[in-house]
């Protein structure tokens, strides 16, 4: 282990910065082999510091340093030190100017971190810790600074020249060169530099403000992509509209742009003024992206935009904070996703990516507090529990406020700390403050990791028409804690009558009547008792999800089926659901096990008929939700919840009860097929979406019974479709549903989807990952083919993701071959991955550490590779980080 690999950043640790940097600016010389900076920083000591004989220390990494100068005097090689990752000069003033010049060399930057190439553009990505990359400073989100930046490129290969704010000049510079100089006058930190040069078109439009002011908004894009910005354009406006009505908060530049570059390590990145997309989160049109990209897209754009009040006018103090901007945005752009389409069907999207991510993460060895302790690389802690459960903190406390009470606490959190670097603790108490509610048990949702559990037990008693409902609370050791205080649990509730009526939720002593309540569960173990209950009642708990925990009932099959049907929650509906097919799916499991005949429950059945045919009688209902209804709980569900996973098992049920529904349904699911047919042109609304979900739910269903005339309906459906969501959906029904008979057909419109879509970089993406998540067995083979095509490219994260990435998360049975083959795969890819990109070399790197959910023989293996793997001479901190704690729990 090298020692900077092993270094641990605490938060306890943390310190006011010992000097302030009011005003940054910045020349950077852009040319084919090389790039200079010069920085001058007008710079200060912090009054706040502690330390005021401190010496100045600045970041920087990777460059090599030309010159540097003190209040205009060059100093000498004497008068400063330099190691990997420091530059310091022990004696400044109170306040000066420091100047310096370095070389850096972006054009082999593959860590597309700080300054680098993509393909034909310069771009940057600072956050969390690049901009140390690009010039020497104070790389920390508490230094806030007034940025200029001057930018010198080729004027024929970068025509383009952009940075964040306002631009104040260009002009050309002679030899073919030109210039542009940028001023952002907010402060920011250095995380939220951008910087952009490249032979760009863009589209223009504008938004005027709740206060009349009017934005010019522009999308840059490559010329070929020029027919792809308008849905992004947009979804931009819907979310610039939304933050004034909902949040009141208004743009404040006058500018706003957003570029979309090929090569990204992540989604998108909120530059001030200046966000910066992977081109799979930003460029669409219908007849390339799907539906689901299509939403994507739009919160995406939207989560960006917002990140502008929630990150940008007030960000975080330290990267401890990072959920501060991430968990408040992630609710944010939820909020707003649910008010463009449907709140219940947003809701179970959000909760099944939630319980199966989140949840595993939260029981695996990263397991961490949505404000964590400590890190080794930050990069690695941009994770699910940050965003995901960090988001459900935030929605538990609206929830707990109320819509007026909540508006008023963020109106103030934006207020009192514009301009500001600060807390989770300090969003926290200002919702204490104008609330009056405390808070501070509620406040371990953000210090203790793991997902807590919640046992429910009722009891009835007829003779005094009490109703009792027993919650028991516990949560599992995570790393370094293994014992936990119980949580704030609130619990929306209510209670059902036999003819699935609700019935009054009252305490003793009551009179108001109240058929639904938030149960506020704070004890290890809590009775609530209800008086004047007139029968045994089905209890809804948990409605809309209300806590981020794992709730276990007794409910009955009979009970969950009543549920499904009679329940107002729509999330509560469609979780009974979930429940029941897993209670029929583990007793099949132990049916295969034991060596019986497969005897499925009938009521499973009974269900999904159900579900379909009230959507054919009654054509208003939600199809969305009647999709999701028809969806069974993923492979990757049924592993988090098993003690030991056996993956084969897994699939074998889940294909089992999907080909038995289809038989025992084929006429219903065709009808239901046939139903959602039309002949009109593609349109993307909600109700439009969610036919097409529907639709292609069914037919995945109608693939396993591998009848001739499904095949070639599925195949007409590919060759007539007008958009790209029916066309893919019919070729993944052939890739997920692989046949014998169908093997020629599955075949050939592979490869006639790749030689219709070869020049359309998205496309060809989702056809790679189509093959590589496709749930089959014995297919290391054909991943391994896929990275030997023209297509694919190790130092593009999107194609990594989807093909790597979608073969080791979703296709589970492949992934863990008994033979180890996936783990020995992986591995070989990590290792590649890690000199070439560190951050998704690590990412990659999470389906090997969860070995404990594994069986011993696959535990010996996939350990086997973490060992290799960690032997490796020239290891990340991102990697080995992971790895090490990965090891030792
Ligand atoms: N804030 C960025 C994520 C940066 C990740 C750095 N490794 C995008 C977002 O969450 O909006
Ligand atoms: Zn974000």
């Amino acid at each position: 282990m090298k020692e900077s690999q092993g270094k641990t950043v605490f938060l306890r640790d943390y310190q006011v910065p010992d000097f302030l940097i009011d005003e940054t600016s910045l020349k950077v010389e852009l040319f084919e082999d090389h790039t200079l900076v010069s920085a001058v920083l007008h710079m200060r000591r912090n009054p706040q510091s502690p330390n005021p004989q401190a010496a100045l220390v600045l970041h920087g990494r990777q460059q090599e340093l030309l010159e540097v100068a003190v209040n205009g005097r060059f100093l000498t090689d004497t008068e400063y030190q330099l190691d990997k990752e420091h530059l310091t000069i022990n004696e400044v003033g109170d306040s000066f100017v420091f100047e310096c010049r370095t070389r850096i060399h972006p054009e082999t930057n593959t860590s597309l971190e700080g300054l680098y190439k993509s393909r034909v553009m310069f771009c940057t990505q600072c956050e969390a810790e690049g901009f140390r990359k690009i010039t020497y400073y104070l790389d920390r989100p508490d230094v806030l600074s007034v940025f200029t930046t001057r930018i010198e490129a080729d004027k024929n290969l970068y025509p383009v020249l952009l940075s964040n704010g306002n631009e104040m000049e260009q002009g050309d510079l002679g030899a073919g060169r030109h210039y542009a100089v940028w001023h952002d006058p907010f402060r920011k930190p250095a995380y939220l530099f951008a910087l952009v040069a490249g032979d760009l078109r863009h589209v223009q439009d504008s938004f005027t403000t709740c206060t009349n002011r009017q934005i010019s908004l522009k999308i840059y894009v490559e010329e070929k992509d020029l027919d792809k910005c308008e849905f992004a354009m947009g979804a931009l406006k819907r979310a610039m509209r939304w933050d004034e009505e909902v949040y009141g908060r208004e743009y404040d530049l006058d500018i706003f742009m957003i570029v979309a570059v090929d090569d990204f390590n992540m989604g998108a990145m909120e530059n001030k003024g200046l966000n910066i997309f992977n081109s799979s989160c930003v460029l669409a049109n219908p007849a390339t992206t799907t539906d689901f990209s299509f939403g994507r897209i739009e919160s995406i754009v939207a989560h960006e935009y917002f990140h502008n009040w929630s990150g940008n006018r007030v960000t975080c103090r330290d990267w401890f904070q990072l959920s501060l901007k991430e968990g408040f945005t992630v609710f944010r752009d939820a909020g707003f996703s649910a008010d463009m389409g449907s709140r219940a069907v947003n809701r179970i999207e959000d909760v099944g990516f939630l319980r199966t991510v989140q949840f595993a993460e939260d029981a695996g060895p990263m397991a961490h507090s949505v404000r964590p302790e400590s890190y080794m690389e930050i990069s690695n802690f941009y994770t699910v529990t940050i965003y995901e459960k960090g988001s459900e903190v935030v929605r538990m406390i609206s929830k707990l406020l109320g819509p007026e009470l909540f508006r008023k606490g963020t109106d103030l959190y934006f207020d009192r700390y514009d301009g500001m670097a600060v807390t989770t603790e300090d969003f926290v108490s200002v919702m204490e403050e104008v609330s009056g509610i405390d808070l501070r048990q509620f406040r371990r949702w953000y210090t203790q990791a793991g997902t807590p559990i919640l046992e429910v037990s009722r009891r009835y008693n007829a003779d005094r028409q009490e109703y009792h409902l027993t919650f028991t609370q516990s949560c599992p050791p995570t790393p370094r804690q293994p014992e936990k205080k119980p949580f704030y649990i609130p619990v929306a509730a209510g209670l059902l009558n036999e003819k699935g009526q609700e019935m009054p939720m009252r305490f003793a002593g009551e009179s108001a009547i109240l058929t639904s309540r938030v149960l506020a569960v704070t004890e290890p173990q809590q009775t609530f008792t209800f008086v004047n209950v007139p029968q045994a009642p089905v209890p809804s708990l948990l409605r809309e999800f209300s806590a981020p925990v794992k709730l276990k009932n007794d409910l009955t099959r009979d009970e969950l089926m009543f549920l499904m049907s009679h329940d107002t929650d729509g999330f509560v509906r469609w979780d009974a659901g979930q429940q029941l097919a897993l209670q029929v799916m583990q007793e099949c499991m132990q049916q295969m096990k034991d060596g019986m005949v497969f005897e499925m429950d009938q009521r499973l059945v009974l269900a999904f008929e159900h579900v379909m045919r009230s959507s054919i009688d009654d054509p208003s209902m939600d199809k969305a939700m009647v999709a999701n209804l028809l969806l069974l709980p993923s492979e990757a569900y049924m592993a988090e919840l098993a003690e030991t996973v056996d993956p084969e098992a897994i699939h074998e049920v889940r294909e089992q009860v999907r080909k038995q529904l289809a038989r025992q349904l084929r006429l219903i699911f065709a009808a239901v097929y046939n139903a959602n047919t039309t002949a009109g042109s593609y349109t993307y609304n909600a109700e439009e979406v969610a036919r097409r979900t529907l639709r292609n739910t069914v037919l995945n269903y109608l693939m396993t019974l591998e009848d001739a005339a499904w095949f070639n309906q599925a195949w007409l459906q590919f060759c007539s479709a007008d958009n790209m969501t029916d066309e893919s959906a019919a070729l993944r029904a052939f890739l997920n549903n692989p046949c014998p008979a169908n093997e020629t057909l599955r075949k050939e419109m592979t490869v006639s989807f790749y030689a219709k879509w070869k020049h359309e970089t998205l496309v060809v993406e989702q056809w790679l990952s189509m093959q590589s998540a496709a749930p089959v067995k014995d297919n290391l083979p054909g991943i391994k083919a896929l990275m030997e095509h023209e297509a694919f490219d190790m130092r593009n994260p999107n194609k990594v993701r989807c093909v790597i990435g979608a073969f080791c998360n979703s296709n589970t049975v492949g992934f863990h071959a008994a033979d180890g083959s996936g783990y020995h795969f992986l591995a070989d890819q990590v290792i590649t991955l890690n000199r070439i990109n560190p951050q998704i070399a690590s990412r990659q790197l999470t389906p090997l550490t969860r070995w404990r959910k594994y069986d011993t023989a696959r535990q010996a293996k996939m350990k086997e590779q973490l060992q290799r793997i960690l032997a490796e001479p020239e290891l990340s901190p991102d990697v080995y980080e992971i790895l090490s704690k990965s090891m030792d729990q």
